[in-house]
């Protein structure tokens, strides 16, 4: 393990082009469960792969609203944890780093980081389910602490229903964004994967094309995943620990001289 951290500091300090790749792992730590943990409370029957979808939507657009509603609430009251303030230390030290994640929280923003390409959307972000006009983000609607069906707003311009900015099952990821993490993929030497079971595509083909283009990758994760092929190294454990002794190592405080 020791051995494996040198080898991903030393290639953090020298890489001139990263990619930090993050999954929903990456928030769990700030008490934002995961997309394949079990869900909780009045949530614990559904299936989030099945509820993040456009059927779901429009079979039961209260159901579906409702959780997202609930999630919202949830993010914002979870704070940042010492893997994403590691990971704005990355964007902020190494050259040309580009952060990709696939989550819909906001919490990279909120440890100081750029604004990362977003590849699944954002649950600050909602449109028409119609005419797709961007709509402004309401105040929280009454619900149960355990959450619960909210029906959702209906567009100012056509009628339709707002739907989460989010990417369901089915749907294209936005094209710009997909095109920017795929160059950034493309053309890094070092990317470094934190905390994503890797079986959504496309997303999950962003770590496997830069190792294909010969980049290092660096793998955190405390399961192992169908990643594990393509890492170059492999640093298991948890992203606000496992981030912050990558950091640490790979550019070490001097000590304090006294005069
Ligand atoms: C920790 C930790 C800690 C825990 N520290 N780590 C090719 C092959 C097979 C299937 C497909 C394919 N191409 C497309 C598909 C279909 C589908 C797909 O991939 N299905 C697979 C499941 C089989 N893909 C799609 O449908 C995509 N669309 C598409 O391809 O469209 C084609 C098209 C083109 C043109 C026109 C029209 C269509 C869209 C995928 C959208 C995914 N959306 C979601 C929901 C977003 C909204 C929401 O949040 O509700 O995105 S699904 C969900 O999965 C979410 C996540 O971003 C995404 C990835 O999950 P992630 O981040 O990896 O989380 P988990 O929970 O899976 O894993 C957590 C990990 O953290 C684990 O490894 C833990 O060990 C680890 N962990 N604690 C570090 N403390
Ligand atoms: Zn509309």
């Amino acid at each position: 393990m020791r051995q494996s951290m040198d080898v991903a500091a030393q290639a953090l300090r020298e890489a001139q082009a990263v990619v930090v790749f993050t999954g929903a792992g990456m928030s769990a730590e700030s008490g934002v469960p995961t997309f394949r943990d079990a869900l909780t409370g009045l949530w614990e029957r559904f299936d989030a792969t099945e509820l993040a979808t456009p059927e779901a939507f429009a079979r039961d657009p209260d159901l579906v609203w409702g959780w997202y509603e609930w999630r919202r609430a949830m993010v914002m009251r979870a704070r940042p944890n010492p893997g994403h303030v590691a990971v704005a230390t990355i964007a902020a030290q190494a050259p040309g780093c580009v952060l990709v994640t696939q989550n819909v929280d906001d919490l990279h923003e909120r440890a100081g980081s750029r604004p990362p390409i977003r590849l699944h959307g954002s649950l600050f972000a909602p449109r028409c389910s119609g005419c797709a006009t961007a709509a402004v983000m309401g105040e929280l609607a009454d619900q149960p602490a355990e959450g619960g069906p909210v029906p959702p707003p209906r567009c100012e311009n056509c009628g339709a229903r707002i739907r989460p900015g989010v990417v369901w099952f089915g749907e294209a990821l936005p094209e710009a964004s997909l095109v920017d993490a795929v160059a950034a993929a493309r053309t890094c030497d070092l990317l470094i994967t934190v905390g994503t079971s890797g079986v959504v595509y496309p997303a999950a083909e962003i770590p496997r094309l830069a190792a294909r283009s010969g980049a290092t990758v660096v793998q955190i994760n405390p399961q192992r995943t169908p990643l594990d092929e393509v890492a170059t190294v492999n640093l298991p454990g948890t992203a606000a620990s496992v981030l912050p002794a990558l950091v640490d190592a790979a550019w070490p405080v001097p000590p304090r001289t006294s005069v």
